[in-house]
């Protein structure tokens, strides 16, 4: 694979709180990918559809309890048993759009409570985003939203310490905001200029997350 890393996909990462627009943009962005002749997958964290994905669905439903260690753990081992297939999509030229990641999972844990520095461990030497888009959104707009309240984390004052955990894990080197206000073409437009840029440069060989 190695000779390929010339022409790998890029990895854009996603984040933000809950209703910010992440999953509406990440498919409009695929949609764009894919009509301009790139090869692009879309992928979620958490992957409910794994047995460790299964778990963490029935801790974020409220059908069981589970202790912030033990699915904070399985948030990231959720991440860490997609590796070999995000690895591979990379290396084979396949662009990668992912709603949350690693960052999703300090944030939400952390805002919690839990040490930083704690939560951050278990995702060191994760495949390194080229770009993460961070998109904001006015947390009285986001409630209003479809859904909101229906699971676990998806409180107004809750959303509120995720934000703040967020934007201390901001990174000017590869991360970018997005104000997830306005049309979803409008939003589009703008994620589609931070994104742009990004697929077609050479970014070089994948890194990995904080080492
Ligand atoms: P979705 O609504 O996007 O399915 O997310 N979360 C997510 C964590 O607490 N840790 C993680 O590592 C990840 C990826 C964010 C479901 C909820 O799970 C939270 C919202
Ligand atoms: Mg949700």
């Amino acid at each position: 694979y190695s000779t390929m890393s010339a022409n790998r996909g890029k990895l854009i990462v996603f984040e933000g709180c809950d209703r910010s627009g992440k999953s509406t943009q990440c498919a409009k962005l695929i949609e764009r990918l894919r009509k301009e002749g790139h090869k692009a997958e879309l992928l979620k964290f958490p992957d409910r559809t794994t047995s460790i994905g299964l778990m963490i669905n029935n801790y974020l439903a409220n059908n069981v309890d589970q202790r912030d260690e033990v699915i904070h753990l399985l948030f990231s081992a959720n991440r860490w048993e997609g590796m070999q297939k995000m690895t591979n999509l990379l290396l084979g030229g396949t662009h990668l759009v992912v709603d949350r990641y690693a960052y999703s999972g300090i944030a939400y844990s952390a805002a919690k409570g839990m040490d930083l520095q704690w939560c951050r461990q278990p995702d060191i030497g994760l495949t390194k985003p080229d770009k993460v888009i961070y998109m904001t959104l006015n947390r009285d707009k986001a409630s209003e939203r479809a859904d909101f309240g229906g699971e676990r984390y998806e409180k107004k004052e809750f959303q509120a310490k995720v934000e703040k955990i967020f934007e201390q894990l901001q990174d000017p080197t590869y991360w970018q905001v997005v104000n997830g206000e306005g049309t979803i073409e409008d939003v589009h437009e703008n994620v589609f200029n931070v994104v742009s840029p990004v697929v077609s440069s050479d970014c070089g060989p994948l890194k990995k997350l904080w080492t």
